[in-house]
């Protein structure tokens, strides 16, 4: 129900190491997200640490975007990492590059999770034009869930009207970004993706359990 984004600065002041931080979240979270403040700050290398201290599942987001022969490199690297999921764009299209990702995906066993509709208001400039062609797309790559937004929960709806329970709906905007815990997750989301209101928070793991008792008493109060 709870991913953490993990983009530093985490904690810079306390000096925290990722590994720590993930030992206080752990027990509340489903998994973690990191994107391109985390690879090009810690590299690799934090990548395989991240690996070594939890099981729980990890997704990076890079935004894919560009022919499939690259992301397709790109998903097998992160495949002997360890990973266990990636996020692309969709607005590429099938033909030469997410057909050769979901190639990718299926033979390495690494998730493809694919951006249907962003959380910041330019999101509906031109993405959220497309988002009916993205969820066909998404259905047609077998991907494993779609990135749609919760500061715009009728969106979340429609995804799940569209696709029903055939994939994971993964949503940001929680938190710093406006929504508040457990609304997305109401709209049909399966998680909510939140970063800054943990990361930056002084006591992260106490944040991360009132978020998850926060979308517990809202999931329960919005099933009736
Ligand atoms: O606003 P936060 O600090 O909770 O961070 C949101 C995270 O979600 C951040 O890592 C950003 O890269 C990601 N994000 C998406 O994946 C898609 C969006 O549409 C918006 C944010």
């Amino acid at each position: 129900m709870l991913v953490v984004a993990l983009d530093p600065p985490v904690r810079e002041k306390g000096r925290r190491k990722t590994s720590l931080l993930v030992e206080e979240l752990d027990k509340y979270v489903s998994g973690y997200k990191i994107g391109l403040p985390f690879l090009i700050k810690h590299g690799r290398r934090g990548i395989r640490e991240l690996r070594k201290s939890t099981e729980k599942p990890i997704i990076v987001d890079l935004k894919l975007a560009d022919i499939g022969d690259v992301m397709a490199e790109v998903l097998r690297h992160l495949a002997r990492l360890g990973v266990d999921a990636v996020i692309a764009h969709a607005f590429t299209g099938y033909t030469g590059a997410l057909e050769d990702l979901s190639k990718a995906s299926m033979a390495t066993g690494v998730g493809l999770i694919i951006v249907v509709s962003m959380s910041h208001r330019g999101s509906e400039e031109y993405i959220d034009r497309h988002v009916d062609e993205f969820l066909e797309l998404a259905a047609r790559i077998r991907a494993k869930g779609v990135v749609a937004p919760a500061t715009r929960p009728r969106v979340i709806r429609h995804v799940r009207e569209v696709l029903g329970d055939t994939v994971e709906i993964y949503s940001p905007g929680i938190g710093i970004q406006g929504a508040e815990p457990g609304s997305a997750l109401c709209a049909g989301a399966n998680y909510e993706i939140v970063g800054r209101l943990i990361t930056r928070s002084g006591n992260p793991g106490e944040t991360a359990r009132a978020i998850r008792e926060m979308q517990l008493e809202r999931w329960l109060k919005c099933r009736g």
